[in-house]
Parts: structure tokens; C-alpha cells; sequence
């Protein structure tokens, strides 16, 4: 099949410089080889990989003279690339593998997806670097345990975007999500069949499992940042070891979508001697820099406790080495410097996390109604919450971060994440389904500087991941609001 020529800047994220040159587009002939500094072999492999893919030629790698070159060189910032296609050959560059990973990316989306005899990339030059330094989703294993295949191939979706984080919610109410070295039955109890939402599903991430998998996160330049929501949302935790409660009573366990019901007992040292060696743990676990301790929904920890508590454990993840995130309300309380808050609620201003700001804190923006890929799109949706409000793609796409919170302005923003809360859902089919399109809306939103940004221009280039995601076998809501191109060929 003879596949369209894409145009040099029908990419997602919209890359912040595209200079298109009708007469420099390049035919990719059988002939073309893939030449790459010695320490880009990694990249080059790949890049090889997907012309294979795309055109069944042979592309093999070589040290020199190939057509597609491959340079680490240039632009001091971590993540900026650069791409020239010329009649007589195409240029990737950048002063890192990240770089040049996030050049494939582009690369891909420049290709067509599936096998196609003639393939002709667009000439001319796009240079290109991100807004944010994170630019996160988030995947809720407590309420529905997805496994690790699964969850590396979300990863292998997500990049695509150029998303770099990926925040795994791995305790809450219903289940543990994560074996911990000397509590056993954290795992053993909480993290066994029948233990997600409405007891279906279930299970865990043994050590072994997500050493392997923050490594191939990592071989993919995305963050793991693990959460182990404190001090509310630990009924599973309780469940396997009734000391954590005040009164050493046994809890049952539960499956209900409830919030807010289950705190740890602030006034107790057995409460720390827990939540240090879990956080002790987890930091040793988790390469990455981020370690997320919750916070959210304590509505049954009474607000002085909750200060109590949040006093003493704050400082936890810094002592092993991790920069502490937390859900906003942990703004209630003087953070340490390098903390986090993640913004998540749908009111217009919010007094912690602009003092959190003004005290020079970095702030991760995740309005609930603006970026919650659980939110139903419209009424109909027959997946997702509307506490909300439903959030359709427009209204993923048309907002901004750095004016969603009075005081929390762009230089205050480490980035946002869309976070997909897993109550109503069941299988990787669902979180695709309600992740694409709005995610990478979200993306966008994380990378492409803000004046360039146009609900017009998106809707035409998210248009073309129809057929992308049909011939990838991702699934994904044919919201109405796109006008979605047909197959490819
Ligand atoms: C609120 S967002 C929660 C979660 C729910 C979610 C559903 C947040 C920090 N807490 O416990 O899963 O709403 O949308």
C-alpha cells in the first residue's frame, strides 16, 4: 500500500520549532542503513527497528556512510532533540539517549504505522525541547491490579507521547500492591485474588517485579514513582496487621468504592516504625527520584493528627535519598524543601499549595476536572466516575497549568499528570480507552510551549492515531469531537 505523506509537524506533542521543505523530502530506499555514534548503538538499533518494520528492507546498523545518521551532539538541555530531513538523508541529534529517544518518537509518528511500500518522510528541520520537566500519568494498581506485561506495554503507549513519569498508585482501602521485605502479609493478605473493587482482580508486584519493571521504564526514559497512600486509604493495610489500627482491632477486608473511612493512628509508634520501613524500602527499590506518600481524603484522621503525622513522615523519604510528593492536602503542614504537591481538586484556588508555591516549592498540576482520565467523557461513557464533571478531549486539551491556581504560576510548576483512578475498570482495553485521546492532550499540554498550543491543529493531528492505535491493536473512545481519518492505505 502506498501510505499519505505526513507533514513534518503532524506530531504529538506539536514540537516547539517545525521548518518544513517540500523539496527535501527522503525516500527511504532499500538500500538505507542506520549510522550511529558508538554510544547511540541503543537508539540507532531502534531506529533501525522501526524502518524494518515500516518498510521490510533489511536497515542494518553501521558505524559510518549510512543515510540515517544518528549524532550525540549538541543542545546542552536533557531532552531537547533536533531532526533534519534532506533529500539525501535524515539527521538525528541530541546531547543524550533521552534526546534521541524522544527524536524516535517523533520519527515514528513521521512513518506510517503499519507495513507500506513506498515510504517518504517529510523534508526540512524540527528542533524541539519540553515546557515541563515531568510530564506524568498515573495508573491506580490498588483498585484493579494490572500486571507487569501490562503494564509495560501502557509504557510502551504512553512514551509514544513523550511522557516520562509514571506514578503507580500501589496501596489503598482494597488492596497492597507491592511485597515488602518484613511484612509479609501486607502482599500475603491484602494483594491476593478477589481483593480489587467489587473483588474482582487482584494480585501484586513482587520486589523481583518491579525491579524489572522501573528497569524497562528506565530503558524507555520513564520515571517510576511509586505511591503508598498514608496515612487514610490503608484499610488493607490494617486488614493484614490489626496493630496499625488505634485499638489492635481486626478490620475486615474491603471491596466497596468508599473514601476516606481509614487512617493510621497517629499517636502511636508502631504507626512510624511501619510506614518508615515501607518508605525505606520502596526508596530502595525505586531508582528514580520521587516517592509518593499520599495524603489524600484522611477525613476520618482528625486534622491535628493528621499534622502529627504528616510532621514525622515528611522527612522519611529525604532520609533514604527521595524527594517527597504527596496529594495537595499535604500543604496543610510546612513541607521540606524539595517536596512536591500534586494539585487534584477542581476548586479555582487553593491557599497550602499557593503558600507551597510562594515558599518555593514545584507544584504537579492534575485538576480533576481538566485531567482525570477516569472522568467519564460525556454522559454516555459506559467507563469512569463524574464526581468531576465529565471531561471530554476539548476540555482535556483547552487549559492551562500555569493559570489553574492563583500563585502557581509557570516557574512554580514541575509539570502535570493525568492520573486514571481504576474503580470502573477491568482490563488494559479499558485504561486505553479511557486514556486515548486524553492523554495525549495531557501530554501536549506537558511539553509543547503553551502559545503554540491550538484545539484546531490537535484535533487534525490526534485525527490520524485512529488508524495508528487500530493497527497498533490499542484501544481507544471514538469521541465524536474528532473527525478521525480512516485506515491506513
Ligand atoms: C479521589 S484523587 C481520590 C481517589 C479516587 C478518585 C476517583 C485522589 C487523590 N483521591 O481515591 O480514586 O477520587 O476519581
Amino acid at each position: 500500500m502506498r501510505a499519505t505523506l505526513r507533514r513534518l509537524g503532524d506530531v504529538i506533542p506539536l514540537p516547539v520549532s517545525v521548518r518544513p521543505e517540500a523539496a527535501a523530502n527522503f525516500q527511504v530506499s532499500p538500500t538505507v542503513a542506520v549510522s550511529a555514534d558508538p554510544a547511540a548503538a541503543g537508539i540507532a538499533e531502534q531506529v533501525a527497528e522501526l524502518l524494518r518494520r515500516v518498510t521490510g528492507h533489511p536497515v542494518p546498523v553501521t558505524e559510518a556512510g549510512g543515510s540515517i545518521k544518528i549524532l550525540l551532539e549538541g543542545y546542552d538541555k536533557n531532552e531537547a532533540y533536533r531532526i533534519d530531513v534532506a533529500a539525501t538523508g535524515v539527521t538525528l541529534r541530541a546531547a543524550t539517549e533521552q534526546g534521541l529517544f524522544n527524536a524516535l518518537q517523533t520519527l515514528r509518528q513521521l512513518l506510517p504505522e503499519g507495513r507500506a511500500d513506498e515510504v517518504v518522510l517529510p523534508g526540512g528541520t524540527i528542533e524541539d525541547e519540553p515546557r515541563f520537566a515531568y510530564r506524568g500519568t498515573m495508573l491506580d494498581l490498588a483498585r484493579h491490579f494490572f500486571t507487569p506485561d501490562e503494564i509495560k506495554s501502557y509504557l510502551d503507549q504512553i512514551v509514544q507521547f513523550k511522557i516520562n513519569h509514571l506514578h503507580l498508585h500501589l496501596s489503598d482501602d482494597q488492596g497492597w500492591r507491592l511485597e515488602i521485605p518484613g511484612w509479609p502479609r501486607l502482599t500475603e493478605v491484602s494483594g491476593g485474588e478477589g481483593t480489587g473493587v467489587d473483588g474482582v482482580g487482584g494480585g501484586f508486584l513482587t520486589t523481583a517485579e518491579y525491579t524489572d519493571l522501573v528497569a524497562y521504564a528506565e530503558r524507555r526514559f520513564v520515571t517510576i514513582v511509586p505511591e503508598i497512600d498514608l496515612p487514610g486509604h490503608v484499610n488493607a493495610a490494617q486488614v493484614a496487621y490489626p496493630e496499625l489500627t488505634c485499638d489492635g482491632e481486626q478490620l475486615t477486608a474491603r471491596t466497596d468504592a468508599e473514601v476516606g473511612y481509614s487512617s493510621l493512628c497517629a499517636n502511636r509508634e508502631e504507626t512510624y516504625a511501619f510506614v518508615e520501613d515501607v518508605i525505606r524500602e520502596v526508596a530502595a527499590l525505586t531508582p528514580g527520584p520521587f516517592l509518593h506518600i499520599g495524603g489524600d481524603e484522611a477525613f476520618s484522621t482528625p486534622p491535628e493528627d493528621y499534622r502529627t503525622f504528616l510532621n514525622r513522615v515528611l522527612p522519611m523519604p529525604g532520609k533514604y535519598g527521595k524527594r517527597a510528593v504527596g496529594w495537595h492536602e499535604m500543604a496543610a503542614v510546612e513541607l521540606p524543601p524539595s517536596a512536591v504537591p500534586q494539585y487534584w481538586r477542581i476548586e479555582p484556588a487553593d491557599d497550602g499549595v499557593a503558600r507551597a508555591a510562594r515558599d518555593g516549592h514545584q507544584v504537579i498540576m492534575s485538576p480533576a476536572d481538566r485531567s482525570y482520565l477516569d472522568m467519564k467523557y460525556d454522559k454516555d461513557s459506559p467507563l469512569g466516575l463524574d464526581w468531576a464533571g465529565v471531561v471530554g478531549v476539548e476540555r482535556s486539551y483547552d487549559w492551562d497549568p500555569a493559570d489553574r491556581l492563583p500563585g502557581v504560576g509557570e516557574e512554580s510548576l514541575l509539570g502535570v499528570e493525568a492520573p486514571l483512578w481504576s474503580e470502573t475498570l477491568r482490563s488494559p482495553a479499558d485504561v486505553e480507552f479511557m486514556a486515548f485521546p486524553r492523554l495525549p492532550a495531557i501530554a501536549e499540554i506537558g511539553w509543547t510551549p503553551r502559545a503554540a498550543r491550538d484545539w484546531a491543529s490537535f484535533q487534525a493531528r490526534v485525527a490520524a492515531f485512529g488508524p495508528r492505535w487500530t493497527t497498533q491493536g490499542v484501544n481507544f473512545h471514538r469521541s465524536r469531537e474528532i473527525d478521525w481519518e480512516s485506515p491506513e492505505g
